[in-house]
C-alpha cells in the first residue's frame, strides 16, 4: 500500500476514508482533521484560555500534543484518583502526564482527590455503597466536579477532553438504546458554558480510536498502555466491541452513525426537549449548577463519605 500523497510506503491504511498515508503525511493529516472539527463546530478560538483534561492515556496526551502543534495555548489538568489495583494505575499515569508536560514545557495542574477530599475514589465508593457498585459512576461525578471547579476558579474559557469517535459512538449507542432524550440533547462536540460551568469541547470526536493509537505511536508519545482496571467488563467496552463488528463489515459505519446524529439534532430532532429542559439551580455549598435546589450530587456524596468515615472512627 502506497501513500496517496507522496507514493512512499504507507504507514496507516484507513479503510473508513479510503485513504493510506506515510508517517510524515499521517502526522500532518491528524492535526488537520482536528483543526477542521474546531472550525466546523466552533469549539474555541486561538486567543481563548484552554484547559485540557489529561489522564496519561494516548487520547488526551495526543490531544494536548496536537493543540500545541496547531498553535493553541492549553494548560493541562491531571486528576489523581488513587486507583492502584496492583498495577499502580494512578501513580504511573500521573508520572507520564507530568513527564509529557515537562518535556514539552507545558503547564500542568495536578489535583489529588485523596489529599483534597480525604479519600481515594475506591475508598469513597466503598464508604458510600459498601462495594456494591463499581467506582465508575462516583469517579465520573468527582471528575466532572473537579474539572468544573478548576476551570471556574482559574478562569479558563474552555475545557477540552480527549474523547474519540469510538467513545462518542459508544455513548450515543447506549443513549439510543434507552432513548435518553436528555443525554442525547447534551451529547456532541460542544457543550456551551453557562453560569459557573465552562464550555466543554471534544476536538477528537471525528477520529477513530485506531487513528489516535497510530498517531500516538508514530509521534512517539509515551502514554499508559493499561486501561483503568475498573473499565474491564464495562458496558461501554461491550458497545465498542459491537460497533467494531459493524465497522469491520461496513467501514465508515461508526463515523456516519455519529455524524448523522449530529446532523439530525442540528435540524431539530430534539427541539421539543430543549424547550422543556429543566432550569438549573446553584448548589448551596459549592455554587456549581445542579438540577434540584439544595446541595449538588457531588456535595451530597462528600457529606455521606465524611459521615461514614466519622462513624467508622467512632466504632
Ligand atoms: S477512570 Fe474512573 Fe474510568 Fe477507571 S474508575 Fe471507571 S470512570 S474506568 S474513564
Ligand atoms: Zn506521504
Ligand atoms: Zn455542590
Amino acid at each position: 500500500m502506497k501513500c496517496h500523497i507522496c507514493g512512499e510506503k504507507a504507514s496507516v491504511n484507513m479503510r473508513e476514508h479510503k485513504l493510506a498515508l506515510c508517517k510524515e503525511h499521517y502526522l500532518e493529516w491528524v492535526p488537520a482533521q482536528v483543526e477542521r472539527s474546531i472550525k466546523k463546530y466552533g469549539l474555541f478560538r486561538q486567543e481563548e484560555k484552554m484547559l485540557v483534561a489529561v489522564s496519561g492515556g494516548k487520547d488526551s496526551l495526543s490531544l494536548w500534543d496536537i493543540l500545541q502543534r496547531l498553535g493553541y495555548h492549553a494548560d493541562g489538568l491531571y486528576i489523581c484518583l488513587g486507583i492502584d489495583e496492583g498495577i499502580g494505575y494512578s501513580t504511573e499515569s500521573q508520572r507520564l502526564a507530568v513527564k509529557f508536560a515537562t518535556n514539552h514545557g507545558l503547564n500542568l495542574h495536578v489535583v489529588n482527590i485523596q489529599s483534597e477530599y480525604g479519600a481515594t475514589i475506591p475508598q469513597i465508593t466503598r464508604r458510600t455503597h459498601r462495594g456494591r457498585i463499581k467506582p465508575c459512576s462516583i469517579c465520573g461525578l468527582v471528575k466532572r466536579h473537579v474539572m468544573n471547579r478548576i476551570a471556574r476558579d482559574l478562569d479558563y474559557d474552555v475545557l477540552a477532553t480527549g474523547h474519540n469517535l469510538d467513545d462518542e459512538a459508544a455513548v450515543l449507542f447506549g443513549n439510543t438504546l434507552s432513548w435518553s432524550g436528555e443525554y442525547l440533547l447534551r451529547q456532541g462536540p460542544l457543550l456551551p458554558g453557562s453560569a459557573g460551568l465552562a464550555r466543554k469541547v471534544k476536538p477528537l470526536c471525528r477520529l477513530y480510536e485506531r487513528e489516535m493509537l497510530a498517531y500516538a505511536l508514530l509521534q512517539e508519545i509515551e502514554y499508559i498502555y493499561e486501561e483503568c482496571p475498573y473499565s474491564i467488563g464495562s458496558t461501554s467496552i461491550y458497545y465498542k466491541e459491537l460497533l467494531n463488528r459493524l465497522e469491520n463489515e461496513r467501514p465508515g459505519a461508526k463515523l456516519s452513525f455519529y455524524l448523522a446524529f449530529l446532523e439530525a439534532r442540528k435540524t431539530g430532532l430534539f427541539t421539543e426537549r430543549e424547550k422543556i429542559q429543566a432550569e438549573l439551580h446553584s448548589c448551596s455549598r459549592c455554587g456549581q449548577p445542579t438540577s434540584a435546589p439544595g446541595l449538588c450530587s457531588f456535595c451530597r456524596l462528600l457529606e455521606r463519605t465524611t459521615s461514614v468515615a466519622l462513624n467508622e472512627r467512632n466504632t
